[in-house]
């Protein structure tokens, strides 16, 4: 799963990708300016619990990638906050969290002269629209002249997207047919990936934070459709994680959040795309993995390695708590009627472990 993380100058990407990705030499961070890739290692209690139940020698846990590309502060003068060449950056990656600013610091002025969270979300949008909108015009342009039949169903839906784009409307906003989908997919468009909000609040609005989000979703009226929503305070919350772990609940808890940032970016991002952990356990390795919701068994083990989807036989099914219950022993789980036998479409459930029994 690969994130990019955008948005205007100076609104604490790098502080967030850095929270994220538990960087914490924080001197070091606002010196770099170049595209930085990292991975945030996706905390889970119930991964803990089953690996010391199974005495794994390994834990692996889900993960996210994050891109991190620097804003165009050093080049105002374009007045261009997204050029193409940013953008290409977000090709490849499965959902966008665009970062607006909230805090505020005269020693860190906006580009834009004021802060204003619900214009930089507008502007953003608008900016992806437009990308796409070019995309899809360059592409008709080229596939009508071609006279050929075998494009006829492309043209038909890019003249949709089209049509949407020029009326300012994200390509998200549209319930797209999966053979649709498949087709739109090779253009990678921004205005289609599902697209968290991610504001960063100065330290005094952590408590209101509720209450600023919800006037910012009316302010901006974007739809709900594959859009979620989140506040951090970046600032704080970075200075916070360079404190012992013991030390942090407590500095969080007066700031006025009850989970760790990566967390709440963590579980918003998996209600945002519809996502659901398994785990796979044995001695040699205990492993958290994500899969879309409603995935099916021999989905969960292509997930794993295609061999295992190839050959499936079965997969042997336990729920996460029977298995610390059982101290993680098959052997009694299967005396217990706790050990289910699986056929290829049954749909994995969010926390259950899986032993895929395979032959190639
Ligand atoms: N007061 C305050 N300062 C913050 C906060 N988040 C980030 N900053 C500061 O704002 C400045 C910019 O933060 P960055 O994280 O580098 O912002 P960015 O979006 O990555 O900036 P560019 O990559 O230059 O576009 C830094 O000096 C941060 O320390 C915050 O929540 N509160
Ligand atoms: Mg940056």
């Amino acid at each position: 799963m690969k994130c990019g993380i955008i948005g205007p100058p100076v609104s604490g990407k790098t502080t967030l990708f850095n929270i994220l990705t538990g960087v914490t030499e924080t001197g070091l961070i606002h010196v770099k300016r170049e595209l930085r890739r990292g991975v945030a290692k996706l905390g889970d209690s119930r991964l803990e619990a089953i690996t010391r139940a199974s005495k794994s020698a390994r834990v692996v846990p889900a993960t996210v990638e994050y891109i991190d590309i620097p804003g165009q502060s050093g080049d105002r003068e374009s007045r261009e906050p997204y050029p193409a060449s940013y953008l290409a950056e977000l090709h490849n990656a499965d959902m966008l969290a665009l970062v607006v600013r909230e805090f505020r610091d005269d020693s860190i002025p906006h580009p834009s002269g004021s802060i204003d969270p619900g214009r930089d979300i507008a502007d953003a949008v608008l900016e992806f629209i437009i990308n796409d909108l070019a995309i899809v015009e360059r592409r008709l342009e080229k596939i009508t002249r071609l006279h050929n039949a075998d494009f006829k169903r492309e043209v038909k839906i890019l003249t949709h997207c089209q049509e949407m784009l020029s009326d300012q409307h994200a390509l998200r906003e549209y319930d797209f047919k999966p053979d649709e989908e498949k087709i739109l997919r090779s253009y990678s468009f921004l205005s289609l990936k599902p697209l968290l909000i991610v504001l960063n609040l100065g330290e005094a609005s952590v408590p209101d934070a509720g209450r600023i989000l919800d006037d910012l979703k009316q302010e901006t009226g974007l739809p709900e459709r594959k859009t979620g929503w989140a506040a951090v305070a970046a600032g704080i919350e970075s200075e916070i994680n360079a404190l012992e772990e013991s030390d942090r609940d407590a500095f969080l808890n007066d700031l006025g959040f009850s989970l760790p940032a990566l967390d709440r970016i963590t579980r918003a991002t998996f209600n945002l795309l519809g996502l659901v952990t398994f785990f796979t356990t044995s001695e040699k390795e205990s492993r958290a993995w994500s899969i879309p919701a409603g995935s099916t068994a021999v989905q969960a083990a292509a997930a794993i390695h295609n061999d295992l989807a190839r050959g499936f036989i079965r997969a042997e099914v336990c729920r996460w708590d029977e298995l610390v219950e059982m101290d993680g022993s098959y052997g009694r789980l299967k005396e217990t009627g706790k050990l289910r036998l699986e056929g290829r479409d049954y749909v994995v459930a969010d926390g259950d472990v899986l032993l895929i029994r395979f032959n190639v």
